[in-house]
This record gives C-alpha cells, structure tokens and sequence, in this order.
C-alpha cells in the first residue's frame, strides 16, 4: 500500500508537494470538515432533503482532485462534495443537489463537474465516455471518476474498466473503499483481496494507497494523470480509508458496527497526520488554525445563506434541466404540468 505520510505525521518517503502546498491543501481540509457538519447539522433542522457525510475521506477527496489539471473532468457521487468543490464546483450548488433543486446540477461555466450521481456505479461509464472523447479530440484532458467499494459489484464497474482497458481511455478511477455500502462491510462486498487487484482483468495498473494519507493520494493520482496523458489510459486507485459517520443522515451506523473499530479509524485521521507534518516543519501552530478554521466557517455560512435566499424553481424547470434541449417525452410532460388542471407550475 502506498503511504508517505504515516497517522503520527511522519514521513515515509519523499513529500511530493512543497509545505505551502500542504498548508494549502490542509486548510481545503479543514474548510471541506467545517461544510460536512454544517451540512449534516441543517439536514437535521430540516433544511437539506437527506445528506451523505464523507467525514474521515477528506485526503482522499481533496489529495486526488488536487492533482487535476482545471479542464479534466470530475464525476463524481453523492458523497464527494469535498472533491467536487476542490475542483471548482461551489458550496452552494452542492447544497443545492441535496435540496432538491436542479440548479445545483449545473455548475458554472468552465468547471467540469458533473452532477453528482446518486445510482451507484452508473457515472463511470460517462467518465469513461468524456475520457474518450477528449482523446478522439486529441486533447489531453483526462477525466476523474468516484465510486465507494460497494459500487465496484455493480456490472457498471466491469463494463467501464472493460472499456476503458480496451480503448485505453484516460480515466481515472478512484475507489474510496470507506469499508461500508451502507450496512454491507467490505468483507461481504467481494471476496477479492483488493479491489485494486480487479484493475489486473482488465489490463489497467491498480494501485492500493492509503487513503487517509494526503500526499499518497496526490501522488498516486498524478502519476496516474501522466500515464493518463501520455497515452498510455486508465488506472485504478483504490483508496483505503473510513466513512466515520452514517451513511446518510437517515442511517444509524451502530446497528451495523462497533464504536472500537470507529475509533481505531479515527486513530488515522487524515487531518491529523498533515497537521502534525506541519507542526514538525515550523508550518502549523494553533492561531493559524483558529483562523482558518473561523474562516472556512463564514465561506460555508454564506454559501447556505446563498442557496437559502433563492427564489425557489418553479416545479416545470425539472423538465429542462437534463438535456440542452428537452427531449419531446420532456416537452410533453412539462406541458401536462403546465397544464393548471394538473397542478402547480
Ligand atoms: C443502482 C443503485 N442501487 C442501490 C442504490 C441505493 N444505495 C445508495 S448508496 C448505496 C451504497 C453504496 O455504497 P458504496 O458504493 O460503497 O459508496 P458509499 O455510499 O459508501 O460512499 C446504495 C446501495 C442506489 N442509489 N443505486
């Protein structure tokens, strides 16, 4: 398994980012932490519809999109808010998707985001599908794909690895194997030993990383976007790490696993081990944290006041938000609704 960072902060290899860019990359931590409770927090007060926490897979979110190149493609799932913001997607819209409003799905210009993907396994066909067309377009934008260890049992998962090995599409596939498919431990998830050892039937590299691990997981997905780049197409990275809350907030993780086994997780914290690199590199001390930390706080704030203070969309705007042009089975079914006999528009 891939580590450069151990849980006591200590190096095992050489960084591969300088301190400013670990500081940097902390404080994107730090910020993703403060908008997964905040989110968590309001679901409750009855502001979200449901919400998937991702706490304990910040290195893995916010180590590999940081590796991208702004203009490869992101898609992603329901629990990848961290990634999705790193590489451009706001709060907001975030907070949108989990509101029910299909503004959210719609990132600004420029940022390559898809919506995030509530089927399991389905979204990476399409990343599969935007890697080969930027190859046919003799670009060399890559694309990024986000999928949980249960998702890989999914035949989704073995006809994008298939493709993908076959057309040699730059995909990057990137596993949080968070050991949980809600109550399915990874255990029953597949009998295989690693999930990274099922890249080897379709002919692509899979790599073990730890995923609580910021710099492995930076490396790992740079050196698979230059072989991504290069011609030489996909990789998966399966990335070891630990969903340390629910499921969702509709879920009750207790009834499936025991506390000891969450603390020893929490024992690996992967904003721990970059705050301790810190501190050991004169880089960290407690102020710089606070205002950090009070900073990330307002940003997640205002971008809640933000998506609170929209004018709701009119129920008809569902229909026009999948395709540039509405399919006619679209057309016809937003005229029914318009339609004052049937409802409200
Ligand atoms: C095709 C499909 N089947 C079932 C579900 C219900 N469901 C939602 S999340 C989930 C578990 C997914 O686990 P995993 O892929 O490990 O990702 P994680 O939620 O742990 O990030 C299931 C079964 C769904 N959304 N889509």
């Amino acid at each position: 398994m891939l580590q450069i960072l151990n849980p006591s902060g200590e190096l095992l290899d050489d960084p591969p980012m300088d301190v400013d860019l670990a500081r940097r990359l902390f404080r994107a931590m730090v910020t993703a932490r403060q908008y997964d409770r905040k989110a968590a927090s309001i679901q409750k007060q009855g502001r979200l519809a449901t919400y998937a926490p991702f706490e304990g897979q910040e290195a893995a979110q916010i180590g590999s999109a940081a590796a991208l190149r702004q203009d490869d493609w992101m898609v992603a799932t329901y629990r990848d808010a961290a990634a999705m913001w790193m590489h451009g997607c706001p709060w907001t819209h975030l907070l949108l998707t989990r509101m029910g409003d299909e503004r959210g799905g719609s990132p600004p210009e420029g940022v390559p985001v898809l919506p995030p993907s509530i089927t399991v396994g389905a979204h990476m066909l399409h990343a599969v599908g935007l890697a080969w067309a930027a190859r046919l377009q003799g670009s060399d934008r890559a694309a990024v794909t986000y999928f949980g260890d249960g998702a890989t049992s999914e035949g989704d998962f073995h006809e994008a690895m298939n493709f993908a090995g076959v057309y040699r599409t730059p995909t990057i596939f990137v596993c949080q194997n968070n050991q949980y498919a809600i109550s399915l431990s990874r255990r029953r998830q597949t009998a295989s030993a690693t999930i990274a050892g099922k890249a080897d039937a379709y002919g692509v590299p899979g790599v073990l990383v730890d995923g609580n691990d910021l710099f492995a997981m930076y490396r790992a997905t740079g050196e698979a976007l230059s072989r991504a780049r290069e011609g030489q197409g996909a990789t998966l990275i399966e990335a070891l790490t630990y969903r340390l809350g629910p499921h969702t907030t509709g879920d009750d993780p207790s009834r499936y696993r025991d506390e000891e086994e969450v603390e020893e997780w929490r024992a690996k914290d992967p904003l721990e081990r970059v705050r301790r690199y810190l501190a050991t590199e004169g880089a960290w001390d407690e102020g710089w944290e606070t205002a950090i930390a009070e900073a990330a706080h307002e940003e997640v704030d205002e971008a809640v006041e933000e998506a609170e203070a929209l004018p709701p969309l009119a129920p008809v705007g569902i229909f026009e938000a999948m395709f540039a042009e509405m399919t006619p089975e679209l057309a016809q079914q937003q005229r029914w609704l318009l339609d004052s006999r049937h409802g409200p528009a």
